[in-house]
């Protein structure tokens, strides 16, 4: 079983200068290293070449140009990936996950979205109140957006957990569509049901805006009211263990707007999770220091 790190320092979805840096900064957080000492192969693809977002450019062609870039991040994976492998995959701005959606269909996987964050991004151009196209991925994966690409996966196969800033047309096409859509306190209310719910294969796309601001000050568009740290932690561990993950995305990381390093360690930390609960072993505690896997053992 291979791990496959990729960066995709996009700002096509919403141009922010600094989150193209964003990749560099999480790798920074010794993320490689950890990575080295789990019981896996690991093969770093070094960042993917991402053109800037233009605010200037029509939302069609910002649109299209996400497509484009999706696109070639599916024909990657197509080209490296084996059955059983991990596809991890460091944003970038939340439209990093629309290549990841993209090829795991064509690569022929059933599987669950479990997209934590703050937002649907289920907008359409006639919902959407920025024209910003990360708040429109789960949309365009959908087919809503036609004219932009058909749609890869199943609105039923999208779990979104932590959700608490909706559009009001994105929240009717949400509803239409019967998505899964379930706030913090409804996460914490129902987990054990939630959880059990999940399909066997999930991709997980974890939105730093998901945890609440206090502690993840570094994204771009923070919320109150979100998930604390631990949570997200101790959710993500639990969403993997006994499934097979076939994908981790963290996105919309803002590596400018951290205060000291706090979401850079909290990323590292939820990446942990999800890769040791892949693995088989032990969820590591939050806060604790990097135990190494022989350590572990
Ligand atoms: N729903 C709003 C804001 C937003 C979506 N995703 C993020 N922010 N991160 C929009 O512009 O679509
Ligand atoms: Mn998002
Ligand atoms: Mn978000």
């Amino acid at each position: 079983m291979t791990i496959h790190v990729l960066g995709f320092p996009t700002t096509l979805g919403l141009p922010r200068h600094a989150v193209r840096h964003a990749p560099e900064a999480l790798r920074a957080t010794g993320l490689l290293d950890f990575l080295g000492q789990l019981d896996s192969r690991v093969i770093d693809h070094g960042d993917m070449a991402v053109p800037p977002g233009l605010r200037s450019d029509p939302v069609p062609v910002r649109i299209a140009k996400v497509v484009e870039a999706a696109r070639r991040q599916q024909q990657h994976w197509q080209r490296v990936a084996r059955p059983g492998d991990l596809l991890f995959t460091i944003g970038g701005d939340h439209s990093t996950s629309l290549g990841t959606i993209m090829a795991l269909a064509a690569l022929g996987y059933d599987f669950d979205v479990v997209w934590v964050d703050a937002h649907g991004d289920f907008n359409t151009v006639e919902t959407s109140p920025s024209g910003n196209p990360h708040g429109m991925v789960l949309a365009l994966a959908t087919g809503l957006l036609p004219d932009a690409m058909d749609g890869v996966i199943r609105p039923d196969r999208l779990r979104l957990w932590g959700i608490r800033d909706l559009d009001p047309g994105e929240r009717r096409l949400l509803s239409e569509a019967r998505v899964e859509v379930v706030s913090p306190a409804e996460v914490r209310a129902r987990r054990a049901e939630l959880l059990a719910g999940l399909r066997p294969n999930v991709f997980v796309s974890f939105d730093i805006d998901s945890v609440d601001p206090a502690e993840a000050p570094g994204t771009m568009t923070p919320v109150p009211g979100g998930f604390t740290r631990d949570e997200a932690v101790s959710l993500v561990a639990d969403i993997v263990r006994g499934r097979n993950l076939l994908a981790l995305d963290v996105v919309e990381f803002h590596p400018d707007r951290d205060e000291g390093d706090a979401t850079g360690r909290l990323a590292h930390a939820v990446i942990r999770a999800a890769l040791e609960a892949w693995r088989g072993q032990s969820p590591i505690r939050s806060g604790s220091p990097c135990a190494s896997r022989s350590d572990a053992d």
